[in-house]
């Protein structure tokens, strides 16, 4: 790994949000791709963070700092995710399901989907199904797009395209789903029409939908 990006894997770690700012516009003057900073800096850091969480040397407000480390980087690499000469490709409602309030992982699908000229509307975190439901309505968007990190608020992806369904407005949307425990097999049980692992497939799977 090139020693920047080893600083900023490190930073994120240490939960230094200012140096990991500054090491990350640093990365990007030295013209390292805004990929490998992400992947193997920055989402390499955070599962890091997981592993020494699950293991017991890292708590919940090591947590926090990391993350706040890391959306401090993100937001340095959000113009460097932009294609060139997009058109407005779509719009999109992205949020994280209710009881969630993971958000890193959706902000950066948000960032890439707005980066291929998507137009998002963020509906943030701990998102109530009615809320979706309510954004459906009002018939602004194309795609719904909901994220969820824990085993134990998947389900309220079902319950959110549940009460899509309930409301008659399931078809006139189309679902995408994501997050670390989300698989494909789960997104077709409770009936999405798309998952995709991680924000560059999200991208593909986004301007698939739109074509389907
Ligand atoms: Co939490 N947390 N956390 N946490 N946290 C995890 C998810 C966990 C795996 C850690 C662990 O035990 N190893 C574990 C979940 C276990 C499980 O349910 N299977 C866990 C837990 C248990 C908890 C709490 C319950 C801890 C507690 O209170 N005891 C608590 C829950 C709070 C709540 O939500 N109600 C909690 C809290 C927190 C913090 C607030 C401290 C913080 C979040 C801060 C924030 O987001 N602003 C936090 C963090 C940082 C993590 C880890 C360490 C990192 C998550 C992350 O940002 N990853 C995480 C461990 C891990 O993931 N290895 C963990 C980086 C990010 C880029 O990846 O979000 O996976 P990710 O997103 C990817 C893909 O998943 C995908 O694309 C993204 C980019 O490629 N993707 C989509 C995501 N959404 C998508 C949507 C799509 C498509 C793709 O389409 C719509």
């Amino acid at each position: 790994m090139e020693p920047i990006l080893q600083i900023i894997y490190q930073g994120i770690l240490d939960g230094k949000h200012r140096d990991v700012e500054a090491e990350v516009q640093a990365a990007l003057q030295a013209c390292i791709p805004a990929k490998s900073i992400l992947d193997e800096g920055m989402i390499a850091a955070m599962a890091e963070v997981g592993r020494l969480f699950e293991i017991g040397e890292f708590y919940l407000p090591e947590m926090l700092i990391s993350a706040r480390a890391m959306q401090a980087g993100l937001a340095v690499l959000r113009p460097q995710l932009k294609e060139a000469d997009v058109q407005c490709s779509g719009r999109v409602a992205i949020g994280t399901v209710k009881g969630d309030l993971h958000d890193i992982g959706k902000n950066l699908v948000l960032m890439m989907l707005e980066g291929a000229g998507f137009e998002i509307l963020d509906l943030g975190t701990d998102v109530e199904p009615g809320k979706f439901v309510a954004t459906v309505k009002a018939g602004e968007v194309q795609i719904l797009a909901l994220s969820a990190l824990l085993s134990t608020t998947m389900s309220n992806m079902k319950a959110t395209i549940d009460a899509l369904k309930e409301a008659g407005l399931r078809d006139h949307i189309k679902i995408m789903v994501g997050g670390a425990p989300v698989t494909e097999e789960f997104s077709r049980q409770i009936g999405a029409d798309g998952f995709a692992p991680d924000a560059s497939r999200a991208v593909a799977l986004a301007k698939s939908l739109l074509k389907a």
